[in-house]
């Protein structure tokens, strides 16, 4: 098949060839066989992932790569006590990490003084000229707006992943870590028994972008830059998401004891040769001079990188001579941090705007005459609250500066008061809401419309629930068209989407403003459009009443709630009807959740809403095969409620004997339970609220007499 003779760059011959046994036969192959092929298919790999990640040159096809993966799923898979933890198979994740432990750092990861003055790191050099006294030279590196990471190595093999932390310890992430392709998990030499390596996790643009549309169209919250997506992937939990964002990482320093190398310069190279990403964008510089055109050169460079830096690092070459300045209690003396200032641009404010959030709050937004910033054209920029307005005591018609920083929502940072025209009004606060017209209320800094029910965004944030995934899964009707919908007035609320025709929909156009992102988008109903969400909105009538339950949008009734709450009534009518200690009686329904069911039974508005919902054909009940009891034992038309150990049987066998003799198990106390059936060992608490509910408690002798009888 795919024979290839490949040369790796340490001189050793691998044959890259796919096994020609078939599967059948693999599952016979002899352990010692497979652990053989495991090992070559493993270092080719590895040695394939090092040429694509790290040194962007590959050699085989994607489509070679993927048969090697293939065979060495393959075979871990019949052997799975050969599948190492290092192995390339786990860089697809799935490891859930429940807990993230802190490490201690065997070396402090010291953070760096940093400037935004070329003063200051005039004044760096004369400080290391007088402290050195002999030649030097500098390293100039990128400085990555991403999270520090420090890996250790023990012979050879990644072993542990930690986060900067509070730079004495940070977390353990090593399972998510190990996701990231251009770390390797296994080094190609390995230098010394133990080595430790740092650099910079960072989500490229392209990565970002990526998962900030597929958050928007599953209306969840974006990141508001690379940095924040990068640290909030590397804390997820499972680790096939880590996986599926492509962060990527930067290597650009080795701790160890013995290590082969005495500069800055030369631990690069070699890291490098070991088998990690380092970056090209570095340079031995020996003036200050060649230090500031590098600086300066990366000013005009860093629109186009595909990742976020915000500064350049100058360290000195040698570490004869890093050893002889040190440390201050805080940074090292023998590195400076040079940072980019963010960039502004000056431009006109033309008008302020209110945005009303989907939880009613009022934001303004400063309207301005177009102006590129940062490789975007601006239009608009927050001015977050009535107070930061005031501070900057804006009039329409000022000058504004306007700075894009590290985040994807621009901001106005001030005002050029001397170009101000004559008789211009200062901007105030809105006092009704620009949506609905309803006067806004203060609370804190924040301006709210408490007009929950009528104000369109609040309603969109409503509808943006139902239609989520984990409630109604109408993925088709995402924000924008939402948005679109309800500012023509073709529907009001969430039942207004099960009246929907192809008519009222076919067509429609609006460019719409996202909330989060200031973006503009232009959304339009076309055909594929419209079939596609009549089809969803009419597949979501078989959405399960514990579902159905969630996305009414019942304040903190969350999906766990929402399933039990489901299961113990079995109906709506039934939950409606249910009273505060029904509804306290149900495990872990706390007074926050009760009162909100009652508060929201109790609006005539609601009650009309899932009458609509009801006639819509939605399901409010569970399914009947779940109901379905089996009738006719003597146990017929009692509940029971289990706890505490048995002698005869496990507690899953003394619920199914209920059941099987026509019981019906119910998962906490009410005042409608039956019976308490109480093992040994039962907390005292169920027993003092069996008692107050006035439920008998019977044991297992008992329940068997009633059966018997
Ligand atoms: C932090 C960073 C360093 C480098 C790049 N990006 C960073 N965020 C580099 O050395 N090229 S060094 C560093 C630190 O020591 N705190």
């Amino acid at each position: 098949m795919n024979n290839k003779k490949c040369r790796s760059d340490t001189g050793i011959f691998f044959i890259f060839t796919r096994s020609s046994k078939s599967q059948n036969e693999g599952v016979s192959m002899e352990k010692e066989e497979a652990k053989k092929r495991i090992e070559q298919l493993t270092r080719a790999i590895n040695e394939h992932n090092y040429r694509y990640y790290v040194l962007a040159d590959p050699e085989v096809s994607d489509y070679e790569y993927d048969m090697l993966m293939e065979e060495l799923q393959e075979l871990e898979k019949t052997h799975p006590e050969l599948a190492g933890k290092n192995s390339p198979t786990q860089r697809v994740g799935g490891q859930v990490t429940k807990k993230f432990t802190a490490r201690k750092h065997t070396y402090p990861m010291l953070s760096l003084s940093n400037t935004y003055s070329q003063e200051e790191v005039i004044a760096f050099d004369e400080r290391i000229r007088k402290g050195i006294q002999e030649d030097y030279a500098y390293v100039c590196e990128l400085k990555y707006d991403g999270v520090a990471i420090s890996l250790t190595y023990e012979d050879g093999e990644l072993v542990r992943a930690v986060t900067r932390g509070d730079g004495v310890q940070g977390d353990e992430i090593t399972t998510n870590v190990r996701t990231i392709k251009s770390i390797p998990l296994v080094l190609r030499s390995s230098p010394a028994a133990k080595l430790e390596v740092r650099g910079e996790i960072y989500m490229p643009h392209k990565s970002f972008l990526h998962l900030n549309d597929e958050k928007e169209k599953q209306d969840e919250k974006p990141f508001a830059n690379p940095r924040n997506a990068a640290a909030g992937t590397l804390k997820v939990q499972d680790s096939a998401i880590v996986a599926s964002r492509n962060l990527d990482c930067f290597i650009y320093a080795a701790y160890g004891e013995d290590l082969p190398f005495n500069t800055h310069w030369e631990s690069l190279q070699t890291l490098k040769k070991w088998g990690f990403r380092v970056s090209e964008d570095v340079r031995l510089c020996r003036t200050i001079d060649e230090v500031f055109a590098f600086i300066n050169e990366y000013a005009d460079k860093r629109s186009t990188l595909p990742y976020d830096i915000d500064g350049v690092v100058i360290k000195l070459n040698s570490y004869a001579q890093q050893k002889t300045l040190g440390y201050t209690s805080k940074f090292p003396r023998w590195a400076i941090a040079y940072k980019y200032k963010a960039e502004v641009a000056m431009t006109k404010l033309n008008a302020v705007s209110f945005q009303v959030g989907r939880t009613g709050a009022v934001t303004p937004v400063a309207n301005l005459e177009p102006v590129l910033v940062a490789g975007t054209t601006v239009k608009r920029a927050s001015l977050y609250n009535e107070e930061r307005m005031a501070d900057l005591d804006l009039h329409r018609g000022d000058l504004v500066y306007v700075e894009k920083g590290g985040d994807i929502i621009p901001k106005v940072t001030g005002v050029d008061t001397s170009q101000r025209p004559k008789g211009t009004e200062a901007v105030s606060f809105a006092t009704h809401c620009p949506e609905c017209g309803t006067k806004l209320e203060k609370n804190q800094a924040v301006h709210y419309c408490p007009n929950t029910s009528g104000c369109p965004p609040q309603i969109q944030g409503k509808i943006a629930h139902f239609i989520s995934r984990r409630a109604m899964n109408i993925e088709s009707l995402g924000q924008g068209k939402t948005e679109l919908l309800l500012s023509k007035g073709i529907i009001r609320n969430v039942a207004d989407l099960y009246d929907l025709q192809y008519e009222d929909l076919i067509g429609l156009e609006k460019t719409i403003v996202h909330p989060d992102t200031l973006k503009e988008k232009k959304v339009s109903f076309r055909d594929k459009t419209v079939k596609n969400i009549l089809e969803a909105i009419d597949r979501s009538r078989d959405v399960p009443f514990e579902r159905v339950l969630y996305a009414i949008g019942i304040r903190h009734l969350g999906e766990t709630m929402a399933r039990k709450l489901a299961h113990e009534f079995g109906d709506i009518d039934k939950l409606m009807n249910a009273s505060r200690e029904d509804l306290l009686a149900v495990r872990d329904v706390g007074e926050k959740v009760a009162d909100s069911m009652l508060n929201f039974f109790e609006e005539e508005e609601n009650l009309r809403l899932i009458q609509r919902l009801k006639d819509a054909g939605l399901q409010f009940q569970t399914a009947r095969d779940e109901e379905e009891k089996p009738s006719g034992g003597p146990l017929e038309g009692k509940s029971f409620v289990v706890s505490g150990v048995f002698s005869n049987f496990s507690r899953d066998e003394m619920k199914a004997y209920i059941v099987q003799h026509g019981g019906e198990i119910k998962s906490s106390l009410s005042s409608k339970t039956h019976y308490l059936l109480a093992g040994e060992k039962m907390g005292p608490e169920k027993q003092k609220k069996a008692v107050a509910l006035g439920v008998p408690i019977i044991d297992e002798k008992e329940l068997q007499q009633m059966v018997k009888e």
